[in-house]
């Protein structure tokens, strides 16, 4: 187990910014959302989703299992640890010692696999827990590749499943993690960081979190701003890759959580990513008469051999970014 140190304390510790009422609001059912949907991913790379048409029951059948898992003893949680790459794991994040006040359970969306791991931790009911993963994640997929259709529609994409095919493709390298960040009081009126500063590797990242706020995006200037939790609503992320897809005309968001002094935070997050093999490269499409291409062309499989030899903080992109 992992032990911060009073040191490591006062070096994961932040004041927490106020409250932004900005975040980019898209109602997924308004006939307009394909423009603001551009838009908030021009300006933010980050936006709110309501009218998503994930049912209620499958939200709150899985936060319940979660809770469930969270609240059992350590020694049955370390049962399904350590995540690598797939797992329980506790405030040690990724492979390069990098720490934040969470807990958390990394699986692949790939339900074969669950499966195994689930039957050896929830020894009675591994069924119920898995298919509340299932519904859950399959509801979600549905959701972000109805966004990725129509960021292609309001890009003047001629094939609108550019983006979305990669995420239904069945060798889809797609994660889901869900955190669980305990109450924590804090030092000196500073909030300790829950998730370290870092942008998601992947083409979007659709998270959901109960109602305890902590999560906090980057805006362009770089001022961090607090957002509002709202367990009615997805967040959603540009992630790396499609970032380089749209030649940098969509920003992937630095985003970080921070701990709540009284209230455990739950969330959970898809990040749907392509197959391994799958090149990643500015679409022709979008490269305006003598735009050059920012990006070197790299397969996912290497995009992600590179990211996890990386620190989370990390600006995972200049490596591959043409000079
Ligand atoms: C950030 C987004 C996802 O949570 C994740 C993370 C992954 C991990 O937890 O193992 C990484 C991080 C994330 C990027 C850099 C590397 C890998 C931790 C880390 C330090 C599952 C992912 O795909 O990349």
């Amino acid at each position: 187990m992992v032990v911060l140190s009073k040191q490591a304390i006062d070096h994961f510790s932040l004041i927490t910014p106020t409250f932004f009422p900005g975040v980019p609001l898209i109602d997924l059912s308004k006939p307009d959302s394909k423009n603001l949907l551009v838009k908030a991913c021009e300006e933010f790379g980050f936006f709110k989703v309501i009218n998503h048409g994930v049912p209620t029951e499958f939200i709150t059948n899985l936060e319940t299992e979660a809770i469930k898992f969270f609240s059992s003893p350590l020694s049955k949680k370390e049962k399904a640890g350590p995540p690598s790459p797939f797992g329980y794991g506790n405030k040690s994040i990724g492979q390069n010692g990098d720490i934040g006040w969470v807990e958390y359970l990394l699986l692949t969306t790939n339900p074969e696999f669950n499966y195994q791991r689930f039957a050896s931790i929830f020894g009675e009911n591994p069924e119920i827990f898995r298919s509340a993963v299932n519904e859950y994640v399959s509801a979600v997929k549905s959701m972000a590749c109805e966004i990725l259709g129509l960021l292609s529609d309001g890009l003047k994409i001629q094939h609108r499943n550019v983006f979305s095919k990669l995420l239904m493709d069945e060798q889809s390298d797609s994660v889901f993690r869900m955190n669980h960040y305990p109450p924590c009081q804090g030092v000196d009126g500073r909030d300790l960081i829950g998730f370290g500063e870092h942008t998601d590797p992947q083409i979007i990242s659709v998270l959901r979190s109960n109602n305890t706020s902590g999560l906090q995006i980057s805006l362009r200037d770089g001022h961090w701003i607090s957002v509002p939790p709202d367990q009615d609503s997805f967040f959603i992320n540009v992630g790396n890759s499609l970032q380089v897809m749209t030649n940098g005309r969509f920003k992937s968001v630095r985003h970080r959580v921070v701990t709540n002094s009284s209230k455990s935070r739950v969330s959970m997050i898809y990040f749907g990513g392509p197959p391994l093999s799958e090149k990643i490269a500015p679409l022709p499409s979008l490269m305006k008469g003598e735009e050059d291409s920012l990006y070197k062309e790299f397969t996912w499989f290497e995009y992600k051999r590179s990211a996890h030899k990386s620190r989370l903080s990390d600006n995972r992109l200049v490596l591959f970014e043409k000079i």
